[in-house]
């Protein structure tokens, strides 16, 4: 709803640079949300062992990469459909991994905020108002899928 055409541009644009560079910005993206909530590190399974965050985690990169991928594609059929649809088994998928490693709706504020800020600095001078408003929206509608499936599943 509401989803523009310069929106979408924006988020891709984006992605394109920060792309440029995965393990910076996956790297970034990871310490950001430990960070704002040091607890959550007891979260993830390839964390919870180490004093640090790792610097070349295979796993760390991928899961980083995708949630860029999907809430860019979220900006995407945001704009071409006006609303969200994330496959069934995707959906549920996700939402079962997310509640059993316990995550909980506040985390979702927290993975926001390290998200805005890893753009923030990749795109530098770059970084305005609109393109944190695009990706705001695009990520809280895929937040919401997520917690929404989260919820059935208990
Ligand atoms: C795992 C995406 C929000 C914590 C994952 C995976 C993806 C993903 C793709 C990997 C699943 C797999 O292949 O194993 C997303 C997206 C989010 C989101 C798109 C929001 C729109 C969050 C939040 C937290 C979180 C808010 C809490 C801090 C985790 C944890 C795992 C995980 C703990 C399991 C990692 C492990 O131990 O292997 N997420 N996530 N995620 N996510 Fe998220
Ligand atoms: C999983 N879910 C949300 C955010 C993440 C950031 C980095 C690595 C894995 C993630």
């Amino acid at each position: 709803n509401g989803f523009t055409e310069k929106q979408e541009a924006l988020v891709k644009e984006s992605w394109e640079i920060l792309k440029q560079d995965i393990p910076k910005y996956s790297l970034h993206f990871f310490s950001q949300i430990l960070e704002i909530a040091p607890a959550a590190k007891g979260l993830f399974s390839f964390l919870r062992d180490s004093d640090e965050v790792p610097h070349n985690n295979p796993k760390l990169k991928a899961h980083a990469v995708k949630v860029f991928k999907m809430t860019c594609e979220t900006a995407i059929q945001l704009r071409e459909k006006g609303k969200v649809v994330v496959a069934d088994t995707t959906l549920q998928y996700l939402g079962s991994i997310h509640l059993k490693s316990g995550v909980i709706d506040p985390h979702f504020e927290v993975v926001k905020e390290a998200l805005l800020r890893t753009l923030k600095e990749g795109l530098g001078e770059k970084y305005n108002e609109e393109v944190e408003g695009a990706w705001s929206q695009a990520y809280d509608h895929l937040a919401l899928a997520i917690k929404t499936e989260m919820k059935q599943e208990d």
